[in-house]
């Protein structure tokens, strides 16, 4: 297992930390989405697969706050959390999850295809590394087109071992030499890809040095600590909207649940490594800073934990009752029109 570099809470003044009062909520919120969600799960109602995001919610909450609302980013499968820190509506996210014409992609994508490209989230996507090409191209469409905009790649630390983390890394870094790809790659090192540990997939498990390679600049963070991982966001977001070159940034992190819904017995961790990885749990973390502050108490954790459970049931309410998709829509928006005169 790799280390995680322990930084002492630095002092900050409560009014600095206030403004990490609607994250909490969000990661809250984002905590009871998933635990509702593999509940319906068990009970059937979710078609396909299910991989949680518990135990990183630090990661895409502080990297998220740190992007302005034109700014675009792509993820991998563990999707319903990023949607729901942009702002996405739960019950459209839950509605998707079961299949229903309400989900954001009309029910077509379920559980790993979760997009909301109105708010520049281009998804969700199941095939390991599929997305990094994509991302990398769509970085550079934004500074080609001459916007000032840029985009955010999250990756897993197994994706980071595909032929498709290489190739467009690479090509990143030759754009980046012209101002051309304004891209950050944000590991998000959970330790696992499915069943198999950093230590057995790569010698070099400081997978930030990867980018050494490629000439990208990159760092390892504290993916636990929202606060790191905002501050080092807001860092690395203005410094890349200025220069148009990539960088890279590995979040240490830890998934606490299998790595899909039917991952029950895990026998390729321990639960005492669990155990102790849940002592650094995301929220518990800033829920400690938010008290010392005197921001938070238990009357506030109580009714922030209410809220998002009355949220969630309300999701969970939406989806149970919206249509199924209408047959027909199975051919809807899968092919575009082909362009006359073309031959496949
Ligand atoms: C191209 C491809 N190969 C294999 C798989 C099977 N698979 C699904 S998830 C996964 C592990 C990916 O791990 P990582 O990128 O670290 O993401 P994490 O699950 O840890 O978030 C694999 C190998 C796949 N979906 N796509």
């Amino acid at each position: 297992m790799a280390t995680v570099k322990r930084e002492a809470a630095p002092a900050r003044p409560g009014e600095e930390l206030a403004t990490y009062l609607p994250w909490y909520r969000l990661m809250v919120l984002a905590r009871r989405f998933e635990e509702e969600a593999e509940r319906a799960f068990r009970r059937g109602k979710v078609g396909g697969y299910l991989h949680l995001y518990n135990g990183q919610e630090a990661v895409a909450a502080g990297w998220l706050a740190a992007l302005r609302a034109d700014d675009i980013f792509f993820t991998a499968y563990r999707d319903h959390a990023h949607a729901i820190f942009r702002g996405t509506e739960p019950r459209r996210i839950m509605a998707e999850l079961f299949g229903k014409v309400t989900g954001v992609a009309k029910g077509k994508g379920g559980s790993m295809h979760i997009f909301d490209v109105a708010r520049g989230f281009y998804g969700g996507y199941g095939i390991v590394g599929g997305h990094i090409p994509l991302a990398t191209g769509a970085a550079y469409a934004l500074r080609y087109l001459g916007t000032d905009r840029i985009c955010l790649c999250f990756l897993g630390d197994g994706a980071m071992h595909s032929g498709s983390f290489h190739e467009p890394v690479n090509m990143a870094a030759l754009w980046g030499r012209e101002g051309l790809c304004p891209i950050v790659y944000v590991v998000e090192n959970n330790q696992y890809a499915m069943g198999t540990s950093v230590e057995r997939s790569t010698v070099v498990t400081e997978l930030a040095r990867k980018f050494d390679a490629y000439g990208i600049p990159s760092e390892r963070i504290d993916g636990q600590d929202l606060l790191t991982v905002h501050e080092t966001a807001q860092r690395v977001v203005r410094q890349v909207r200025e220069r148009g070159a990539p960088y890279a940034v590995e979040c240490l992190t830890y998934r606490f649940a299998g790595h899909g819904a039917a991952d029950l017995f895990q026998p390729y961790r321990t639960r005492e490594e669990v155990e102790r990885w849940k002592q650094r749990d995301p929220i518990l973390l800033l829920e400690r800073r938010l008290r010392e502050a005197g921001l938070l108490d238990d009357a506030q954790v109580a009714a922030i934990g209410q809220e998002a459970e009355a949220q969630v049931a309300e999701a969970v309410r939406f989806a149970e009752e919206s249509p199924a998709p209408d047959p027909e829509e199975l051919t809807r928006d899968v092919y575009t029109d082909p362009p006359s005169g073309f031959v496949p």
